[in-house]
Formats: structure tokens, C-alpha cells, sequence
């Protein structure tokens, strides 16, 4: 039973942040109050899947939490003889996401792996999605990956990568920050639990510019890339091979 995220009211030293049973209780309150564009996003991740996923493929969800993009995909997937694989290394996320899965009644098959995205293999992909998970992965696993998820996917496969955004522009990136707050604001949250959240977390994700995403996916050899979601330093992109 989902929660409202309350988890950061304390004052005082905050550990980094980890996804526990804690955060997977309120998760979809929290992403949801926290991510400007999270719906639509994962909304539209059913339509790419709609429209992109191949007969008799499989398609990822890399670091899948509660399963919200799973579900997405599963809903809108078209083509006959498809699977889901949907993968992350928090066992909190991973039982509450086999009880949704369980919940749900549409025909694609999902399996569901406990296991760090960096271990799974990848194959016979029409559609990885990376939705906010490679922020979490240490930088210098981060060219390996998105190569390993290149060589998975089918000639006209696609990667969807959702990622918290740095930018090189110092105020830029300084206004998109406060934004960024404006809008936790507006849903709810107090300035202790903003700077309380953004302590524990400042260790764990570390965002990156655009420029940088683009040219990793351009030389791990995609041929097209374009950024098709942004609200101030949270953007999406696809990206084909
Ligand atoms: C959604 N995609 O709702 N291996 C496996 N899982 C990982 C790894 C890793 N190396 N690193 C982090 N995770 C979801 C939201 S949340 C985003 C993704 C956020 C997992 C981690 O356990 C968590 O469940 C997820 O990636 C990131 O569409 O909390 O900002």
C-alpha cells in the first residue's frame, strides 16, 4: 500500500539516500511530487512502445522501481510474441513491483530480476528503458552500459534515457535548480524536507549535461538521438539504431 513521502521533516545529519523499504513504501508519491513530467513521461513510454517495439522481441526496463514504466509498455505493446524484462537491485522495490505485476491482468509477459543492471544481459531488444536510473549507476560504468544496451538491441531498436540534468551554464543551471524547488514546493513539500532530500541524494545521483548523454549515445553508435521531453534540469531522450 502506497504512502505520502514524509521521510525527510527531520532537522539535523541526513544519511545518503537508499532505496529501502522506507522509500519504496512512498515511492510513488515521492517520484510523482518530485519529477516534473514523471506521468507524461511514463505515459509516453507506452506510446514509443506502441509504435517501436518489434514482433517476438523483448523489452527492458532498466532499474523499473515500482514497475510504473513496465506497466506503460505493457499496456500499449501491439506486436505478437513479446516479453518484458524489468530488472532492479533494491529487493524493497522488487517485491512491491511482483505485487504489482501480480495485480495486473494484460497478456505481455513481464519477468521481474532482482540484480544490478550492469550484471544483466542484454538481447533481441526492441526497447530498453533507462527512466531515471542511470543518475544512480557510478560515472565510470555509465559508457559501458549504454554500449552494452547498443549491442542488445535490433537494427530500428530504441533506448529511452529519462535523467535528472546538469547544465555548463552556471546561473542557467543555478535557476533550473531553484525551479526545481519551486515546483516540490508547489507540491507540498517544506523547505526542511527540499535541502533535507537534496543532502541525502547529493552523493548518489550524479547528473550530467545533455552534451555529455548525446555524445555517449552517438559513439556507443546510435544513429539517431533527439531529446524529446525537458522541464527545467529533467529531460528525456530516445535515441535508434
Ligand atoms: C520508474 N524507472 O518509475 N541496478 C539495478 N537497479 C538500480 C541500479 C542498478 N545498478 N541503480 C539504481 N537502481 C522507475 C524509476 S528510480 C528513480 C527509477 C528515482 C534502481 C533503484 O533501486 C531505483 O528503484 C531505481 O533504479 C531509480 O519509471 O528514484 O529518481
Amino acid at each position: 500500500m502506497q504512502q505520502k513521502d514524509t521521510l525527510f521533516q527531520h532537522e539535523g545529519p541526513v544519511a545518503d539516500f537508499v532505496f529501502d523499504d522506507k522509500v519504496a513504501d512512498v515511492f510513488t508519491d515521492m517520484i510523482n511530487r518530485s519529477v516534473p513530467g514523471y506521468a507524461s513521461i511514463i505515459t509516453q513510454i507506452g506510446t514509443l512502445a506502441e509504435r517501436y517495439v518489434q514482433p517476438e522481441s523483448v523489452c527492458y526496463d532498466l532499474g523499473c522501481s515500482l514497475g510504473a514504466a513496465t506497466l506503460s509498455m505493457r499496456h500499449h505493446i501491439k506486436a505478437g510474441g513479446c516479453r518484458i524484462v524489468a530488472v532492479d537491485n533494491s529487493p524493497a522495490m522488487v517485491a512491491r513491483c511482483q505485487a504489482v505485476m501480480d495485480q495486473d491482468q494484460s497478456d505481455v509477459p513481464v519477468e521481474l530480476r532482482c540484480a544490478d543492471i550492469l550484471d544483466v544481459t542484454i538481447g533481441n531488444a526492441s526497447l530498453v528503458v533507462l527512466n531515471f536510473t542511470l543518475q544512480f549507476v557510478p560515472l565510470v560504468r555509465r559508457d559501458a552500459l549504454i554500449r552494452k544496451i547498443f549491442g542488445g538491441l535490433r537494427p530500428g531498436g530504441m533506448l529511452i534515457l529519462s535523467e535528472k540534468i546538469h547544465f555548463e551554464d552556471a546561473a542557467l543551471n543555478a535557476l533550473f535548480i531553484d525551479l526545481h524547488h519551486r515546483f516540490k514546493e508547489q507540491n507540498g513539500y517544506t523547505r526542511t524536507e527540499i535541502s533535507q532530500k537534496r543532502a541525502a541524494i547529493e552523493n548518489v545521483l550524479v547528473p550530467e549535461t545533455l552534451r555529455v548523454h548525446e555524445q555517449r549515445i552517438r559513439s556507443a553508435g546510435f544513429s539517431s538521438y533527439a531529446v524529446w521531453f525537458q522541464c527545467f534540469n529533467f529531460a528525456s531522450m530516445v535515441a535508434v539504431k
